[in-house]
């Protein structure tokens, strides 16, 4: 066990600032509708409140296209008011985290739009500006074939200047360019020490594999000959300078602060390679999330994302058990969490949002991640069990830019070479559509879930008179009553469940999901849970039997069977 920090031990509780709560009844939450809230995280049991992206933006990516790094976007209120939420914080012994999103700006950023005046201007180089080339119909081409996170081409032509310039996500959303030395110390100083110096306590990192990219840009190798982009994340993921370039963030900025960071890590399935980010001797990141598990269900690759597939639960267990294991006999240190705000809610996409089962699948998944080795995070309205908006809503009620580019593409689709996929493709978004996590956070009965007294930005789920907190807080079994009780346990076990060796159960099984977790004092838990609909036998039984139960979401459970979504904990003494 390596030393422990104040941030290893950490509950992370994820806010949303457009679904939180709203104070002024404009629709949209805000930074007031925060710091009213503060006193419930607390109670919650929450030690950091990591905010998403607050900065003024013109929330065509929902704020994580920023326009100025040292101003809050006006309807969540004012740079002043984000001093009173760190100072909120920091009296009740909580921290704040921000987002750190830095790979790229809006198109409506400063810096992006002097680069876009001219070819000479200054910041010219601050992003990526690449002359066209011609197929040999003379007809205008993009500098390399790739395809975008939110499916189009990965460069938009540019009239001004007559050159293309380069987005991994939208058109709106241009890459700046770390070659650049000057750019990342206006980064550093800008998106960075402005905020430390007025007390935040860390970041999430934003995409944090993609600053560096292969810049003689090479095309990607063609896997659909019918068209002109593909599929090019390989080639823009952990380019060749990444590493320098967030040890010299480490060195020239983070170092000098108390504080900690949580990269967004996608496509890095080595072990060995996400070490070198979080091995506390690279002095680097302090931890990262993993997407392995999030991916389960997703269709193969970027351009397939929305296409449901089928997955099996001893999948699920290599995955989890690969990524609790990687940190053991070195210095790197992992992430436990099943939600955010890109993916669809947790109960609706690995267990149950049937009203039968809905609050067993709840409670058994918070079983699950509470008692995962690393940093936990959980995400607004996950400690209240909030669910996958319901299936017959339409897709107008969803609004992010990247369903929509998806299921525009999957309609084009339709109507030449695949006439199913629009429906396969509806069929995606409703299990892992990024707006699931967006609908408005469930407070109480009244109208809007008493998230806004006005219009809220996207609408509230028609669940919420029987899943909010005023309910849940008056009910000592509710699944909010739950995972209070949970997160404390987790902190008297902190050697069991944050610390604990992790070792899988039955693999095989692919209807229960058991393990172990051992603390350096040889104290042994057995963790046991029912992923299916139905009674399942307990294979641990006999080993459970010289244990005794610690905790369990079942009020009238039978020894040797796991009732539907039940879940266990026991203890070796
Ligand atoms: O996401 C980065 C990212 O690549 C994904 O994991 C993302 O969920 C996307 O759906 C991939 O298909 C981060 C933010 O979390 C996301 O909200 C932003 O849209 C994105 O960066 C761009 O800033």
């Amino acid at each position: 066990q390596s030393t422990a920090t104040w941030w290893k031990d950490a509950t992370v509780y994820q806010v949303y600032p457009a679904s939180f709560k709203d104070s002024d009844g404009d629709g949209w939450g805000d930074i007031p509708g925060i710091i009213s809230k503060v006193d419930y995280l607390n109670d919650l049991g929450v030690d950091v409140v990591w905010l998403s992206p607050m900065f003024d933006s013109p929330q065509e990516d929902m704020g994580y296209d920023i326009s100025d790094y040292e101003a809050v976007y006006p309807r969540y209120g004012t740079v002043e008011d984000i001093d009173v939420l760190v100072r909120a914080c920091h009296d009740r012994g909580m921290k704040l985290i921000l987002d750190l999103v830095v790979n790229h700006t809006s198109t409506e950023h400063e810096w992006f739009k002097e680069s876009r005046s001219s070819k000479t201007n200054p910041k010219r180089d601050w992003y990526f500006w690449r002359p066209p080339r011609y197929d040999e119909h003379g007809k205008r081409l993009p500098p390399t074939n790739y395809r975008s996170y939110f499916a189009d081409s990965a460069w938009t032509w540019d009239e001004t200047t007559q050159e293309y310039y380069l987005h991994l996500y939208a058109e709106s959303q241009p890459d700046l360019n770390w070659e650049n030395e000057e750019t990342r110390n206006a980064i550093y100083d800008s998106a960075m020490r402005f905020w430390l110096d007025r007390g935040v306590d860390g970041f999430r990192v934003d995409t944090v594999n993609k600053y560096s990219k292969h810049v003689d840009f090479p095309d990607a190798p063609i896997v659909d000959p019918s068209n002109f982009i593909q599929p090019a994340t390989h080639l823009y993921c952990n380019g060749p300078r990444i590493h320098e370039f967030i040890r010299e963030m480490h060195d020239k900025v983070l170092s000098n602060y108390d504080v900690f960071t949580v990269g967004e890590l996608s496509l890095t399935p080595d072990p060995k390679h996400v070490l070198k980010y979080v091995g506390a001797s690279e002095k680097q990141l302090d931890m990262v999330f993993q997407f392995d598990m999030i991916h389960l269900g997703m269709g193969h690759g970027l351009e397939d994302k929305y296409e449901p597939t089928e997955w099996k639960l001893s999948e699920m267990k290599q995955i989890i058990s690969k990524w609790q294991k990687f940190i053991e006999g070195n210095d790197g240190w992992t992430t436990a969490f099943c939600e955010n705000h890109d993916n669809g809610r947790a109960i609706s996409r690995f267990a149950s949002d049937e009203p039968e089962f809905w609050q067993a699948s709840a409670k058994m998944l918070t079983i699950f991640i509470v008692t995962l080795t690393g940093t936990l995070f959980l995400y607004q309205g996950q400690e209240i069990g909030m669910i996958n908006m319901p299936s017959e809503w339409p897709i107008d009620e969803y609004k992010d830019i990247e369903a929509l580019n998806y299921y525009k593409e999957a309609e084009r689709l339709s109507n030449s070479s695949d006439p199913t996929r629009k429906g396969r493709i509806m069929q995606g978004l409703r299990k892992m559509a990024r707006d699931h996590a967006r609908l408005p956070m469930q407070w109480d009965s009244t109208p809007n879930g008493g998230f806004t007294t006005g219009i809220p930005w996207m609408r509230t789920h028609d669940k919420y008179k029987e899943i909010n907190v005023e309910v849940e807080e008056k009910d000592p079994k509710s699944v909010l009553s739950f995972w209070k009780q949970l997160l404390a346990l987790r902190k008297d076990y902190r050697d069991l469940f944050i610390y604990g060796v992790f070792d899988l159960v039955d693999p095989e099984n692919e209807d229960t999901f058991m393990y172990t977790k051992l603390s350096t004092d040889d104290q042994v838990a057995l963790v046991a849970l029912n992923f299916s609909a139905d009674p399942k036998p307990f294979t641990a039984f006999e080993r459970s039997k010289k244990m005794k139960l610690l905790v369990g979401n079942y009020y009238d459970s039978e020894p040797e069977t796991l009732q539907p979504f039940e879940g266990r904990v026991y203890l070796n003494f």
